[in-house]
């Protein structure tokens, strides 16, 4: 295969900068095929890429005798589906979480996947090609921390758009410190609780924002982590790793620091994750498209990691509510992959 053609479903914020990187930066592949429910949009983008089609039928652009693989970034809601097509023609899929927005689904793509015994589903958590999370898991992993015991979490966004309710803060944000925490610690999260501290005035109306997260592993490390959405200045996203031997701290946004107006110094925070995680989606495109050439197995995050990230999610907005701990309750894995 020369190169890899990809169809990209959904072109709103995040698929419109997938196109882009694509087309751009990342090399043995291009987009022949885009799709959005906003057919002009879809249109306007198939227009300034030469050899690209805007298909209006999500299931038509999976089914298309030139696509060879997918990317999703449409709407959770209409992932089960679309997925599934994917599974069905048998092409590979980079899917943007959440794999789905319910355990139900989740589940049920993770057994139709099995069912085929074929890796065709990566989900797009990010953060697992971003250096310094890459980084700070060889050293865990080469046992330079000893025994790693808390992980303390900051994630921090300017701004969300005006649909953001206090779940969404569960299911769309806290979800990536649930998929790192599973990378980092190789284990599963057992309990989650949410504590509700004051809320931001500065919040839309009824936004429980902040939210302090706490989970606990299976071997009983503790993670915490604040979410903090509308904090009107920059995103950041922090981690820090404490371990019998030493700790270490992760997204301290050190980039250029300038000294200038008299007495002050400074550096910039990046405005939004497109720019704090450039690079890891520019890393994880490219190893996806590399090995779904190749015809291996893709190695990034799995449709049981979206499954398991719906599940502790799902535990986290009931805790929302009550304010408890909340239990996981995974199905046995082994029952399922094999794994
Ligand atoms: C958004 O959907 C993301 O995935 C970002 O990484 C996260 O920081 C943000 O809070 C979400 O809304």
């Amino acid at each position: 295969m020369s190169e890899l053609k990809i169809a990209v479903l959904g072109v709103g914020m995040m698929g419109a900068d997938h196109v882009a990187r694509i087309t751009a930066r990342i090399s043995g592949a291009r987009v022949v095929v885009v799709n959005d429910y906003l057919t002009d949009k879809a249109e306007a983008i198939a227009a300034g890429i030469p050899g690209c089609r805007a298909i209006a039928d999500p299931l038509d652009a999976i089914a298309d005798p030139e696509v060879d693989a997918v990317v999703l970034a449409t709407p959770g809601p209409t992932h089960e589906k679309q997925l599934l097509a994917c599974l069905e023609h048998g092409k590979p899929v980079l899917c943007e979480k959440p794999l789905t927005t319910d355990v139900e689904s989740s589940l049920a793509v993770v057994k139709a996947e099995a069912a085929l015994g074929k890796r065709l589903i990566q989900v797009g958590f990010m953060r697992r090609f971003d250096h310094e999370y890459v980084q700070l898991k060889s050293l865990l992993d080469a046992g330079e921390f000893g025994e790693p015991l808390v992980l303390h979490c900051v994630h921090r966004n300017p701004a969300v758009p005006p649909n953001f309710d206090s779940s969404m803060i569960v299911r769309d944000s806290l979800v990536h410190e649930v998929d790192v925490t599973r990378f980092l610690f190789d284990e599963e999260i057992v309990s989650v609780q949410i504590i509700r501290p004051a809320a931001n005035p500065g919040a839309p109306q009824g936004l429980q924002d902040p939210q302090i997260a706490v989970f606990k592993t299976a071997s009983g490390k503790h993670v915490d982590v604040e979410v903090f959405v509308t904090t009107g200045v920059a995103y950041e996203v922090r981690t820090e790793l404490v371990g019998e031997k030493g700790s270490a701290f992760i997204g301290l946004d050190v980039g250029l620091v300038r000294k200038g107006a008299p007495g002050t110094w400074g550096g910039q925070i990046t405005p939004s994750f497109k720019e704090r995680f450039g690079q890891a989606y520019d890393t994880e495109f490219q190893r996806w498209v590399d090995a779904v050439k190749a015809g291996v197995n893709v190695d990034g995050p799995s449709a049981w990691d979206g499954y398991a990230a719906a599940t502790v999610c799902e535990a986290g907005v009931e805790s929302l509510n009550t304010g408890q701990p909340v239990e996981v309750k995974l199905v046995d894995r082994a029952s399922i992959t094999g794994a």
